[in-house]
Order: structure tokens, then C-alpha cells, then sequence
């Protein structure tokens, strides 16, 4: 069964009907394409700054088996093109997380925007959740409790299933057993064209597919949210600095950590004091 594939000009409602069947969907055409080349220009120049299987999620060589070998990562990628503050102001997208996360925070914040180019001959990424990050809440009630975190991958330019699409198994958001991470037979690609997204629940088994060319490179990229009251996997209100957000919106400072988590109208205290009344 392959995910839906809708446009991102259509009804919310339908978008998100279609994450919570599946968990999962491609939003085609989610990111105007001016801004995807923007982005794409930015990535291609950082990544030659970056070795191939150097990303390890500080995890040793476990980290660079989960990474891949030959695959390129790295984030803090408003330093790399002003076009990512300007999708973290998308529109569809920001609906889209506001509708999954905010029954279970007053704000969110970023968990990671990230290069990922796989490269070639790259065997598939070890099948797993995104939730798998922060286990002991995840698996509290599973599978009926809130959602923690909302992916997307991003389209930087045409991703095929040879190219190494992600794979995803559709339904498994509500498999019975956590600790199911499911088989490769199960799962189907996400193919992209550049400015479309693969979004899906933070509980939906999936990996980079294989890229089983000679010599391209998948371009995509991966930006998630997370509740606001979670420690995210990047550091992103330290990256950044006052300065250089200075001029963004209010919801891209919150969103790197320079603006408190707010509760309302979720009960809780305020979290992470900074600049709490100044904007
Ligand atoms: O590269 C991909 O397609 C998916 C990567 C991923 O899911 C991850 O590393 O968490």
C-alpha cells in the first residue's frame, strides 16, 4: 500500500486525516520551488565541508552505522541559507504541527533540521521511529499516547526509490507492539520531486532507502518538531545566536530556542526562560 499523495493546497483536514490513517503522507508541492534551490545551493557548498559517514549523532560507530557510511549530514542549516527560516514559517506545515502537537504542549520547537544526502551504493538505514529518542514517554500507553514529535523529509531535488527514498511502513503508528520495528518487505518509498514532503508521525516505522546508483547523490533533507517541553536532538538555541535571528519572526525565534516555552492553555509553568516578555 503506498502512502497518499495530496497537494499542499488542499484541505487541512484532508492532510491530516491522511497522518493519522497512515501516519504518514507526501504533501506535494509543500515548499515553493525558489526556496528548495535556495536551500539545495546552500547544502551542496556546506556538504563540502563534510565527510561522508562523519555523522555519528554522538553515538560512536553505532551513530555512523545508524547514519550510514557513506552518507552526508549535518544541520545548523540557517547558517547554510536564509531559506530555512523561511520554511520554518510554512505555512502548511506550521498547520500541520499545530494540529499534532500543541494537545500536548503550549509550543514546540525544533528537533532537528537536517542535511541527509546518501550516497551511492548506500545500503538501507536500520528501520526505526523518530519517538524512539525519548523511550520512556513514547512507549507510555503506546500506541494511544500524544504524539512527541512530527517529521518531514524534504525534496532538495528529485528522490527516487533507486535514488534511496525513504521507506516507510504505512500503519505502523498503531502497531500493538512498540518493540515491532517491522521488515523491509513491509515498507514502501516516498518518492519526492523537489519541494514536495514525506510527513509522518513520530511513532511511523521508517529509514533512508538504499541508493543503488553508480554515482548520485539523494538530496534531501529532514526537519522535525517537537514538544516544547522535550529536550530536542539539536542545539539549536545555542547555534544561533540573538544577532543572527535578529529580524526573523517570533515563531522561527521560538522555534531555535531564543523564546520561552509558554504552557497556555496546557497547565505547566513557563519553561526555558528567554526573552520572556520582549516579543
Ligand atoms: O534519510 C532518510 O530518508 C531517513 C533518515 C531517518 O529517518 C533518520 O535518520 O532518522
Amino acid at each position: 500500500m503506498a502512502l497518499q499523495r495530496l497537494p499542499a493546497t488542499g484541505p487541512l483536514d484532508d492532510l491530516l486525516a491522511a497522518l493519522d490513517t497512515d501516519g504518514g503522507l507526501v504533501v506535494e508541492g509543500l515548499f515553493p520551488v525558489e526556496v528548495i534551490d535556495r536551500m539545495r545551493e546552500g547544502v551542496l557548498k556546506a556538504a563540502e565541508n563534510y565527510e561522508p559517514g562523519a555523522a555519528t549523532q554522538g553515538l560512536g560507530e553505532a551513530g555512523r552505522f545508524f547514519v550510514g557510511h557513506n552518507t552526508v549530514r549535518f544541520s545548523s542549516l540557517g547558517k547554510v541559507s536564509d531559506a530555512f527560516f523561511d520554511m520554518l514559517d510554512n505555512p502548511v506545515y506550521a498547520a500541520m504541527a499545530d494540529a499534532v502537537l500543541l494537545p500536548s504542549c503550549g509550543s514546540y520547537w525544533v528537533n532537528t533540521g537536517q542535511a541527509m544526502l546518501i550516497g551511492p551504493q548506500s545500503p538501507a538505514q536500520m528501520l526505526h521511529r523518530d519517538c524512539d529518542n525519548w523511550p520512556a514517554f513514547a512507549t507510555m500507553g503506546w500506541p494511544n499516547g500524544p504524539e512527541i514529535t512530527l517529521s518531514a523529509m524534504i525534496a532538495l531535488d528529485t528522490v527516487t526509490e533507486k535514488l534511496g527514498a525513504t521507506r516507510v511502513i504505512p500503519g505502523s503508528h498503531r502497531w500493538p507492539n512498540y518493540l515491532d520495528h517491522g521488515s523491509p518487505e513491509k515498507t514502501v518509498p516516498a518518492e519526492l520531486e523537489p519541494g514536495d514532503a514525506m510527513i509522518y508521525s513520530g511513532k511511523t516505522i521508517h529509514g533512508g532507502g538504499a541508493n543503488q546508483t553508480e554515482n548520485e547523490w539523494r538530496l534531501a533533507m529532514h526537519l522535525s518538531f517537537v514538544l516544547g517541553w522535550i529536550v530536542p536532538e539539536e542545539s539549536s538555541p545555542i547555534d544561533y545566536t540573538d544577532d543572527e535571528l535578529a529580524g526573523r519572526s517570533a515563531r522561527v525565534r521560538r522555534l531555535l530556542g531564543h523564546k520561552s516555552y509558554e504552557p497556555k492553555p496546557q497547565m505547566g509553568g513557563g519553561l526555558w526562560l528567554r526573552h520572556v516578555d520582549s516579543f
